[in-house]
């Protein structure tokens, strides 16, 4: 009995690890069907929905060219034409009026909405609220009400959201999350809570509680001292009706800080 076991552990932990010692890559760039130099953003989703993932590329961190692929593998180009004059820093991809087609926001003062309804057809245009420096960027139905909003980190400021319409227009929210950091005032003389900081962002149900959260990660060109709050990470948990609440000092996400009690 003691064998079969044994034998079993083996099957269910050795097989699998059998099996990724056997994984390879090779280079296989020559199958792309197009060439771009891409400096900060670039991307890897099913942008028509046909279930092949493709390759969003931002040449020179302004162009667009998305390379569909083909059931064989291959891919085809279709250019999407430059969002920007600037090097865009931050992007993220996603079908916001649910037509079938993934949709592009990019920016790095005014945030860019590269709205895509088939292959190769699309509008640019500008979103509304306060131009920032961003940084990086994501997207997630934020209110659940079925549409995916959108959101930006800010590196000198308070961050930028967008709550996206029933047209498929993302709409500025300056209201939507409080960017305050109210444990500042247990920070260094000279701290500052002007919100700055804010470099990388993602969503996801980290609680498993069925509704998404948003984590940002901060640093803080020129801050140094760790019980400055423009380095604390931040946790804005989900009450599970959109109401979203920093917990990041609560659950000790930033850097160690003498007298911080949880
Ligand atoms: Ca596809
Ligand atoms: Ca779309
Ligand atoms: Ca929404
Ligand atoms: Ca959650």
């Amino acid at each position: 009995m003691l064998k079969n076991i044994t034998l079993g552990a083996c099957l269910l932990f050795c097989v699998p690890m059998a099996s990724m010692a056997q994984l390879a890559f090779t280079n296989a760039s020559a199958n792309l069907s197009n060439t771009a130099s891409s400096g900060a953003c670039v991307g890897v989703a099913d942008m028509d929905g046909d279930g092949l993932d493709d390759i969003i590329q931002l040449d020179m961190s302004t162009h667009v060219y998305v390379l569909y692929q083909n059931p064989d593998h291959s891919f085809v180009t279709f250019d999407y034409g430059q969002v920007d004059n600037s090097n865009q820093w931050g992007w993220a991809i996603a079908d916001l009026n649910n037509d079938g087609h993934k949709d592009i926001c990019s920016g790095v003062s005014t945030t860019r909405f590269l709205n895509i309804s088939a292959r190769g057809v699309y509008t640019l245009s500008n979103l509304d609220g306060p131009t920032i420096f961003t940084q990086c960027m994501s997207m997630a139905d934020m209110d659940n009400d079925g549409r995916v909003d959108v959101y930006a980190c800010n590196d000198v400021g308070p961050n930028n959201i967008w709550m996206t319409n029933t047209n498929g227009t993302p709409v500025y929210d300056a209201n939507f999350m409080d960017w305050s950091t109210p444990a500042c005032a247990s920070g260094p003389t000279g701290a500052s809570d002007d919100m700055s900081g804010n470099y990388g962002s993602v969503f996801s149900d980290f609680d498993s509680d069925g509704d998404i959260d948003l984590h940002i990660s901060h640093c803080r060109q020129g801050v140094n001292d760790p019980n400055d709050c423009r380095r604390w990470d931040r946790l804005f948990v989900n009450d599970g009706n959109g109401n979203y609440t920093d917990h990041g000092v609560r659950l000790r996400l930033g850097e160690p800080r003498a007298g911080m009690d949880n």
